[in-house]
């Protein structure tokens, strides 16, 4: 059951979520019980940074650095993995397969034909699309087996609320759902109750803000939501001398499985995966790098065995 505190919380101190919920919660209930009923796991990824509004009439907002590169690379490989992947990600942040060419002008890519004797056609030009007949092959069979649930969010609430339901859809499943919680939350917000409804203005002076610490999620999903599942958080920091014993310091307060410890900077090369009795660092050199080797992989690879030992009762931890 949920735990009342930060679930009611999430409800009452937060802005209405702008995004639909609860079809959003029916979606993500009735894909992770079909996928568990044909004995396939469920990961439910995080991905991208969240808004955080300002004035109730949003003009101005709190953002952060994310990208959603993380989530959409590891959905990917969860994705060949076999997983069933609930896609919780920031709008218009990285999507699986379509992140490789995120940065492509498509106006630059695509040829126009105006043939006198017909309709116009509409080609694009290989050669700006790199690995594009391998990447089109792969997202249209992972469409095709419905083993991908992208679900939208843009401002903190709309996170908070449907973290909460992808917790209540993936309860059931017990260990055999994952949480990848990837994506970079704010800690603060403006409580519904204070925040001003119209755009603040300069010429009330230099602008200062009290903000609210968000309420930490993982506390009630490890204890009540989904007390049974594999749950893997990510620690960033940009000071590597503290990064460790951060990581360590979260797994004794929430008592989860995993951290994934990063530094900003470094976050696409290095990693280290931190349980309660290990550190595995895990690392893309320059070659490998260049080969198109991708730090995610090895994540995956570790998390999965890791996922597998603990279905089967056989972690130490
Ligand atoms: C991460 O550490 C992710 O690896 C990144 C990925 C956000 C760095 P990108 O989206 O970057 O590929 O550009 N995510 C968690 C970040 C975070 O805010 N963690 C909280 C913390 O460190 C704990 S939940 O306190």
């Amino acid at each position: 059951m949920a735990e009342p505190n930060t679930a009611e919380q999430i409800r009452q101190d937060f802005a209405p979520p702008q995004v639909p919920v609860e079809d959003a919660a029916r979606e993500m209930e009735a894909f992770a019980r079909g996928h568990h009923s044909e004995g396939r796991r469920v990961v439910l990824i995080t991905s991208g940074g969240t808004k955080v509004p300002l004035e109730s009439r949003t003009v101005r907002f709190l953002d952060n650095f994310s990208s959603g590169h993380r989530g959409a690379v590891s959905a990917e490989y969860f994705l060949q993995a076999g997983y069933a992947v609930i896609f919780l990600h920031r709008h218009r942040s990285m999507f699986p397969y379509s992140r490789r060419y995120a940065a492509t002008n498509w106006l630059d890519v695509l040829q126009l034909h105006l043939p006198t004797d017909g309709s116009p056609r509409v080609e694009a030009e290989q050669s700006q699309l790199p690995g594009i007949v391998q990447i089109l092959q792969d997202y249209k069979s992972m469409k095709q087996s419905g083993r991908l649930l992208p679900i939208e969010f843009s401002t903190l609430s709309d996170y908070l609320h449907l973290l909460l339901a992808a917790a209540q859809a993936l309860s059931p499943l017990g260990s055999s759902a994952m949480f990848y919680l990837a994506a970079a939350v704010s800690d603060f917000y403006i409580p519904a109750s204070e925040i001003p409804e119209h755009k603040i203005q300069s010429s009330s002076g230099p602008l200062q803000i009290t903000m609210k610490m968000v309420p930490k999620m993982l506390s009630p999903l490890v204890k009540d939501w989904a007390p049974k599942a594999f749950v893997i958080s990510f620690k960033l920091e940009t000071d590597t001398e503290i990064l460790i014993e951060k990581a360590r310091k979260a797994l004794a307060t929430y008592r989860h499985q995993v951290v994934v410890a990063n530094i900003l900077d470094t976050r696409r090369a290095y990693v280290v995966v931190v349980t309660s009795t290990e550190e595995t660092k895990l690392s893309v050199s320059q070659e490998e790098d260049h080969s198109g080797v991708e730090i995610e992989e090895k994540i995956i690879k570790d998390l999965t065995l890791r996922h597998t030992q603990f279905i089967e009762g056989t972690e130490v931890n």
